[in-house]
């Protein structure tokens, strides 16, 4: 295939639990896309890459204090079998290697937009709560990135959630029937409600809005709703406070 045409996507993951993988790319959008070929995702376990004889992956940290570090060498060892090289510098144009952590910047539609338009292939490193050695961070990391204010025991709810987030965006990922415009946050909104038969249930009725066919009054119905949603729940991203208005 033409390399200029190829727009399809590789996803690398490290991680010490491989098995928290087995079943959560095989459903949905994701299953497709993969099924299509438009993203491969490979799981890798990163004691496998571990070195010494009892296959070590983390170490107490230097300087005391709770918990267990990841180790360098074998993350250094996965990264250079994966990439060819564990000089960011050198790495293939595209390539990605994103730490996940809650010290990471944080991962908003934008980010996921950026990885989805300029990335060929991510390697996602799941750190551990308590620490990766930071000469992974200052040398193979390209990206650190969290997914919110709260703390993870470990990375890999974060690499699903970035995935998921990714792959939607890549081209031809939704079905015709679907389209990612109109997602929350591409437009700085959250989404309108949504309603479908019975057009009335215990007693509920389904706006008369919806109803009647009138399409320029159904648009300006769903955008006042998005609006009163997103003043309600997400003032923030009205107000562009906290950089939460990124898109
Ligand atoms: Cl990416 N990792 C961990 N361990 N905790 C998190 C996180 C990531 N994002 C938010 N909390």
């Amino acid at each position: 295939m033409n390399e200029e045409m190829d727009q399809s996507m590789k996803i690398d993951v490290l991680t010490i639990f491989p098995e928290f993988f087995d079943t959560v790319f095989e459903f949905g959008i994701i299953r497709r896309a993969k099924l299509a070929e438009i993203v491969e995702i490979n799981v890798h376990d990163i004691r496998e890459y571990a070195t010494d004889k009892h296959k070590m992956v983390d170490d107490r940290p230097f300087g005391g204090g709770d918990g267990m570090v990841l180790k360098p060498e074998p993350i250094f060892a996965a990264i250079e079998n994966l990439i060819g090289t564990s000089d960011r510098d050198a790495y293939p144009a595209g390539t990605r290697v994103v730490l996940l952590s809650p010290q990471g910047r944080p991962l908003k539609q934008a980010v996921a937009r950026e990885f989805a338009d300029e990335a060929k292939h991510i390697v996602m490193i799941c750190g551990r709560y308590e620490g990766v050695d930071e000469r992974v961070n200052a040398t193979l990391v390209t990206d650190e990135v969290s997914i919110g204010d709260y703390v993870l025991s470990g990375g890999e709810p974060a690499a699903i959630v970035i995935v998921d987030s990714v792959i939607r965006l890549l081209p031809n990922a939704l079905g015709s029937d679907t389209s990612a415009e109109n997602d929350s946050f591409e437009r700085g909104l959250l989404d309108c409600p949504h309603y479908t038969r019975p057009a009335e249930f215990r007693g509920m009725a389904v706006p008369e809005v919806l109803l009647n066919g009138n399409h320029a009054e159904i648009d300006k119905w769903r955008f006042e709703k998005a609006l009163e949603k997103t003043k309600l729940n997400r003032k923030d991203l009205l107000t562009g406070e906290n950089g939460e208005s990124e898109r």
